[in-house]
């Protein structure tokens, strides 16, 4: 029993012979056999890394749900609906657009053409100041084109929104009434 020794090795390896003869003497050290331990068991899976970096903006929503006119750089679109002029700007907003303001007479027939497949009017990016019939952009800059109807503005300060007829007029009218979203992008 006494033969059946141990051998440490200088490394601190836990060494075992097979034929405990071979560990009497020091110089059979060498002749030890090392025997393997049995794999222990994977690890615990790591935690989570960080978040990666952020994705590039999409297509605009409205724009994959409805009708797109591309005039120059500008982008007016529609997806059918009709809300008060307050929820429009708030909804091309929403979609990293704004409403649809016409600066020149070709932007006014683009949105013209989305109108006439409808047959409904839109508000657009005018306001009225405090001074009555006097529009200015949302910004608050001063308006450069305008197509008012006949005798329009007409509103005395009573009508403070826009909206435009299918022929591409324009009327003051009442901030409230349900008018078809017309965004540019
Ligand atoms: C209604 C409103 C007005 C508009 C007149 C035109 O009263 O839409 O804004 O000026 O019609 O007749
Ligand atoms: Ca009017």
């Amino acid at each position: 029993m006494q033969l059946q020794m141990f051998c440490i090795l200088m490394l601190g390896a836990l060494v075992v012979t097979t034929d405990p003869d071979q560990c009497r003497c020091k110089d059979k050290v060498n002749t030890c056999v090392i025997h393997d331990g049995v794999p222990g068991v994977n690890g615990l899976p790591g935690r989570d890394g960080w978040p990666g970096p952020k994705g590039e903006k999409g297509e605009p929503a409205i724009a994959l749900k409805g009708v797109v006119n591309k005039v120059g750089n500008k982008i007016f679109t529609m997806n059918g609906k009709e809300i008060d002029f307050k929820t429009t700007v708030q909804t091309c907003q929403h979609y990293g657009g704004s409403i649809a303001t016409p600066m020149n007479e070709e932007e006014n027939e683009a949105i013209v053409d989305i109108l006439t497949l409808k047959n409904r009017y839109a508000y657009l990016g005018l306001k009225a100041g405090s001074v009555p019939g006097k529009f200015h952009y949302l910004d608050g800059s001063a308006v450069n084109y305008t197509k008012w109807y006949k005798n329009e503005p007409n509103g005395g300060g009573a009508e403070k929104c826009m909206e435009m007829y299918t022929d591409g007029t324009w009327n003051d009218k009442t901030c409230n009434q349900h008018r078809l979203i017309v965004c540019e992008f």
